[in-house]
């Protein structure tokens, strides 16, 4: 059988929404006569948990305030060009095996998980070409046809904009039976004019946050989710069991943390107690139509966390992010202590593709939910679409409809589901 040759491997800094470096890598493979190439560029979190896989950045103060990522390309370019060339670009979990044993760190810091995400993603892409198969459909193969539901981020919060909320994500949930991918997103992007509509009527910015949801200063969480369901009826939409719509937040509350292992809200500087934050959630819950929350503690209070999932865990999606990392074994420990219902799933949170199947994998296997995930400064590039539809991943979490970086990603979903309602042999 022929094999997808890798011939080279290229890197290039390039520019993410939030006008930080990023690495832009492109593998070039031979199959047959023929050559082929494919491209990936790499997102970068604000909110990051401390037990992800470590980008490098140049350190270099006069460019980029030290953001640069010269160093990280120069890796592709040199070792990792080196290493790969003449690999099977197809063959995803050598390649990946490769990356890992030539960085020879754990957290992949010595050539940075910025360079070997780019190239891991940019392998599986340019062996998608040379076999002429949608990215999806080679990721993951015929029984790739399930569009995931967005979780929408409308409203930003937390490390994610300049306003007062210290919530970091309050998202709609277009739950409504039956569905396509594209009446949830025109539902979704109907709320998100409804809301920009109720916040400019009260006087409130309507200026956005780096996820592209608004960024308004409000008293408390409980009004921003207010403000979100009355947008949601003024769209024409119900909220609530058996409505057009959820509520979903991410907390990230992780950047909550204080030194003895309680938490603060640092913007309005409200302290809890463990006990008295699940409360909070609790309460929360009960007034709104919640369904899930991702990182209500931090990223390692396993103990609260399984007290949550013990208590709401058969009412509420508890999603782990920082808690999980996109990280088999640390997946596996939440499991063991019934910590989380769900995983958060960020390719740049671990390094690899194959890791990133391994962490879905294992989440799939027990149980465990899985989202994808977009980083709060990302590209133009909408890999994450088609990783959603081949993992099956039931849900996607890519921010508003709002900002090109976010919508690429919407729109690849339309695309794909395009695709899979009307194949190409049928018209
Ligand atoms: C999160 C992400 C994406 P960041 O916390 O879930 O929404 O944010 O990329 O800043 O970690
Ligand atoms: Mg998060």
């Amino acid at each position: 059988m022929k094999t997808t040759e890798i011939l080279r491997v290229r890197a290039r800094e390039i520019l993410d929404s939030r006008a930080n470096p990023t690495v832009s890598a492109t593998v070039t493979v031979r199959r047959g006569l023929q050559e082929y190439e494919g491209a990936a560029a790499v997102p970068s979190g604000a909110s990051t948990g401390e037990h992800e896989a470590r980008e490098l950045r140049d350190g270099n103060e006069s460019r980029y305030h030290g953001r640069g990522v010269l160093t990280a390309c120069a890796h592709v370019n040199g070792e990792i060009n080196a290493a790969l060339r003449g690999c099977d670009a197809a063959a995803q979990e050598h390649v990946d095996a490769r990356l890992r044993a030539l960085d020879g760190t754990d957290d992949l810091s010595r050539l940075g998980a910025n360079a070997v995400l780019a190239v891991s993603l940019a392998a599986a892409r340019a062996a998608a070409n040379a076999y002429g198969l949608p990215l999806y459909r080679y990721l993951g193969g015929t029984g790739a046809c399930t569009l995931p539901v967005p979780m929408m981020n409308i409203l930003n919060g937390g490390a994610h904009a300049a306003n007062n909320l210290d919530i970091q994500e309050f998202m709609i949930v277009p739950t409504r039976e039956g569905a396509t991918f594209a009446e949830r997103l025109r539902m979704c992007a109907e709320v998100y004019h409804a809301l920009r509509g109720v916040l400019v009527s009260r006087g409130l910015s309507a200026g956005i946050g780096d996820e592209g949801g608004f960024a308004p200063n409000l008293r408390t969480p409980a009004d921003a989710c207010g403000l979100i369901l009355e947008a949601i009826g003024l769209a024409g939409y119900t909220a609530g069991e058996s409505g057009d719509f959820a509520l979903a937040l991410d907390a990230a509350a992780s950047e909550w943390v204080t030194e003895d292992g309680a938490y603060r809200m640092p913007k309005i500087r409200r302290d809890f107690t463990p006990k008295q934050l699940s409360s909070y959630w609790k309460s929360l819950c009960g007034r709104f139509p919640i369904i899930s929350i991702e990182d209500p503690f931090g990223e390692n209070d396993w103990e609260s966390w399984a007290a949550l999932t013990r208590s709401s865990g058969r009412r509420l999606q508890l999603v782990g992010d920082d808690l999980f990392v996109t990280n088999a074994g640390r997946i596996r420990q939440g499991i063991e202590l019934g910590a989380a219902n769900a995983v958060l799933i960020k390719p740049n949170q671990i390094g690899t593709l194959s890791d990133t199947f391994g962490a879905i994998e294992t989440a799939k296997t027990h149980g465990y939910r899985v989202i994808l995930s977009h980083r709060s400064g990302e590209t133009e590039d909408s890999f994450l679409a088609d990783l959603a539809v081949a993992a099956g991943a039931g849900q996607i979490k890519t921010g508003a409809p709002a900002r090109g970086e976010r919508t690429a990603k919407y729109n690849r979903l339309l695309a794909i589901e395009d695709e899979l309602l009307y194949p190409a042999h049928l018209n």
